[in-house]
């Protein structure tokens, strides 16, 4: 048994790429819907079905255990999924409340009422669907009180990251940043809501500047799949081995991998 790592293209990566390295004798089944992506602007249902299909194969696959590496996806299907769809058997995560547990400083799970917090004016930087979603707000009302957020849709990062134009994608970064602190002249802390931008972290935080703490998933999310693990032993078998999955054009979506995690990445079709 693998753990399954969804995303709708490459960002999902950053995820794995951190979770691997945090748990190296555990097997990994990624897939990347790139023949859907992006997702940020597309329609919760749309979204829904399109995930749902995802973790459907890797299912197949052999991954009772996924972990939906999208907060796109996470936003739009998760609750869903949760309330009627997944079998008892079977677990999907999302990459929300890794984050916002560590904005709030809790601990894996501590579900105790809301509390004042440290932080108290937060940039959110997200794709135009998360951003809509409020999913974020709706979490961090969970759990903390007094924090103003203030969310930037970031159209177009996406993209650029799945083309490979990271001369756009920074651009495209300072510009977003800059709209942001219009709105909001000075944040004590950053959210990176979206799996690809973690490849982007260092130019969030130049464009930020050095005072603004950023919070980025792809750690923080394969802290609490260890922690979970650990918890749930029987979740996985043995194996070091990560398969690589897409509905895109393997050798495009190999080529793009390869770049990010610099290491030979092989994808076969979906
Ligand atoms: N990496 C996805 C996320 O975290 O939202 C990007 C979604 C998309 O396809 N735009």
């Amino acid at each position: 048994m693998a753990v399954g790592v969804f995303d709708s293209g490459l960002g999902g990566l950053t995820v794995l790429d951190a979770a691997t390295k945090r748990l190296p004798d555990v097997p990994f089944v990624y897939f990347g819907d790139n023949a859907h992506a992006p997702y940020g602007v597309r329609s919760a249902d749309d979204v829904y079905d399109l995930t749902t299909a995802a973790v459907e194969r890797l299912w197949e696959a052999g991954c009772d255990l996924v972990i939906l590496a999208c907060n796109t996806a996470s936003a739009a299907a998760l609750r869903r999924m949760q309330e009627s769809w997944i079998p008892k058997d079977k677990r999907v995560l999302g990459v929300f409340v890794p984050l916002i547990e560590a904005l709030t400083e809790r601990e894996w799970g501590d579900n105790s009422p809301p509390r004042e917090v440290d932080v108290k004016h937060v940039a959110l930087f997200a794709t135009p669907a998360t951003v809509a979603s409020r999913a974020f707000q709706r979490e961090l009302a969970f759990r903390a009180i007094g924090v103003d957020v203030e969310a930037q849709a970031c159209g177009g990062v996406v993209d650029a990251i799945e083309d490979g134009d990271m001369i756009l994608a920074d651009a495209l970064v300072r510009s977003h940043v800059d709209a942001l602190k219009r709105k909001l002249p000075n944040p004590d802390a950053a959210i990176l809501g979206c799996t690809h931008y973690p490849m982007m972290e260092k130019e969030f935080q130049e464009a930020l500047g050095p005072d603004v703490k950023v919070f980025s998933q792809a750690n923080l999310v394969a802290d609490s799949l260890a922690d979970y693990l650990k918890r749930h032993p029987a979740m996985i078998g043995a194996g070091t081995e990560t398969m690589f999955l897409t509905t895109g054009d393997p050798a495009k979506v190999s080529r793009g991998a390869t770049q990010f995690l610099k290491r030979k990445v092989e994808f076969v079709k979906a």
